[in-house]
């Protein structure tokens, strides 16, 4: 079997296999792939050097051999947070207005995945599978390619692809999509961010795409290919069987004091969508003042990128909300929004939502969304809670048993609240148990092996086809 050698920006192993830590079940497939494939998982540290070195930092915990480097201040500054989180974040989750395009940042951002490549070289043997992760990385395979890399190298997106009427909008777009067609596998989220990566290959590049959705481009092949991501969802479900899960979930119900309860749980970020649900949440109440007092929203959102001024920016205006929707409404023993800025161990997580009549996961855009399916997977399966959805999440292609709503249609996400309060449980259980297999059936063990697979079938390499 290949070894798997595994980059993305960040490195977090899981303390100890099955624990339900903070960690998300991202970190728990790739440890448990790394485990069955052997090799490395390579990424930043999250540390500040003042020079940079290239000095691989190489641990070996709980049976995952990482490596990580440290990064230069202007490389954190120009690459993580200008490059990846001012221009292409917002960009590829259709908000122009947010982004912003520095020259330096572009500079930046090739020079750190430079030396992202230059430090992954002594790791990579001749038939490991390498696998990329993420918005950061775009050009990393073109790196290690023009480094003399062979090897089968594969990228997952975990964020949308945007329209190319978008994407055309970035400076140098075409150099940033030609280096991404060095990977010999493209996997995304959904079939919608597949068909618009084709797009602008096709129309911007004028490469050939053929019906099995391999891309031919200047004598070289790459395959594009949708790989939905899951939960964890034997991890998930064994740590939600546990007492911290139970205990959780009885506090949330008896702190509810009878009332429904409905929960967001979101990284603190624009594209979530937080502040268009604090107003639809706003309308339900204003809409239906003899309902309002029998429900509390609770959104816990822990905070992120906080070096980002439009990340200042919405923690300020939620806050500002919040403030605004619960002077409105509240009274003395009753606070219509209980909004809370941490993260909390998984197994807690999961008693919040099983105590939740109502999960609102309303993202703007979202490239799968998580948050959706274990909302689901944690739910009693006699009396299950209604999950409303985003449309606009990746999730809504695969959980069509939600009530899908478009994000920015006040009207629309409180007349679903509505719905979801009145409705059956007959029609709960219908339509939670079809989301349930799904997310059951699509965990995150079957995204990993179907990708790996895949890659591994891209038998050819440059050079050798
Ligand atoms: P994110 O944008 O971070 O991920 P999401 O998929 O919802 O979004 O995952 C968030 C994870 O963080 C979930 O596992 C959730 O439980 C956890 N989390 C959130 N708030 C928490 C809190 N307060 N305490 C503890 N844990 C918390 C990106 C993309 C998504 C894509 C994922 C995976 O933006 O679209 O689904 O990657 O590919």
């Amino acid at each position: 079997m290949s070894r798997l050698i595994v980059i993305s920006n960040r490195v977090s192993v899981p303390k100890a296999q099955g624990a339900a830590g903070a960690q998300g079940g991202l970190a728990v497939a790739l440890t448990a792939a790394l485990r069955e494939h052997k090799g490395i998982w390579f990424g930043w540290s999250g540390k500040e050097t003042e020079t940079f070195t290239g000095h691989l930092d190489m641990q070996r915990r709980d049976g995952v051999t990482t490596a990580t480097i440290d990064l230069e201040p202007q490389d954190i500054d120009e690459y993580y947070n200008g490059y990846a989180n001012r221009t292409l974040w917002p960009l590829f989750h259709y908000r122009i207005d947010l982004t912003e395009y520095e020259r330096h940042f572009g500079s930046g951002y090739e020079r750190v995945n430079e030396r992202f490549a230059d430090a992954a070289l002594p790791l990579i043997e001749p038939d490991d599978l390498v696998w990329v992760h993420d918005y950061h990385f775009l050009p990393l395979g073109s790196q290690l390619r023009a480094k003399g890399i062979k090897n089968r190298i594969g990228l997952f997106l975990h964020i949308p692809w945007p329209p190319t009427r978008l994407l055309v909008s970035l400076p140098y777009h075409e150099r940033l999509v030609r280096s991404m067609l060095d990977y010999d596998l493209i996997g995304f989220q959904t079939e919608e961010w597949l068909e618009s990566f084709l797009h602008y290959a096709e129309k911007e590049l004028g490469a050939k795409v053929d019906a099995d959705k391999t891309i031919h481009f200047e004598g070289r092949k790459v395959k594009a290919k949708a790989f939905p991501i899951g939960i964890d969802f034997e991890e998930f479900t064994t740590a939600a069987k546990g007492g911290l899960t139970a205990d959780a979930c009885d506090r949330l119900r008896a702190s509810a004091r009878g009332r429904k309860i409905v929960i967001g749980v979101d990284r603190l970020d624009y594209s979530k969508g937080l502040a268009e649900r604090f107003d639809a949440y706003d309308r339900f109440l204003t809409d239906n003042p003899d309902m309002a007092k029998d429900i509390i929203l609770l959104q816990i959102a822990p905070p992120s990128r906080e070096l980002v001024a439009s990340y200042q920016n919405i923690r300020e205006e939620l806050e500002t909300k919040t403030g605004h929707i619960n002077g409105a409404h509240a009274d003395v023993a009753w606070v219509p929004i209980r909004y809370v800025n941490r993260g909390y161990p998984r197994a807690e997580l999961a008693g919040f939502y099983r105590a939740a009549d109502i999960g609102l996961v309303t993202p703007l855009r979202d490239g799968m969304n998580l948050v959706a399916k274990e909302y689901v997977a944690a739910q009693d399966p006699e009396d299950p809670g209604v999950l409303i959805l985003s449309r606009f999440a990746g999730a809504a292609l695969q959980l069509t048993d939600a009530l899908l709503v478009n994000p920015h249609n006040t009207e629309q996400v409180s007349e679903a609240i509505g719905e979801a309060l009145a409705m059956s449980k007959a029609e709960r259980k219908r339509r939670w148990k079809a989301m349930f297999e799904s997310v059951q059936r699509e965990d995150v063990v079957k995204w990993r092996e179907d990708f790996v697979a895949e890659l591994f079938a891209c038998g050819t390499v440059p050079g050798e086809s």
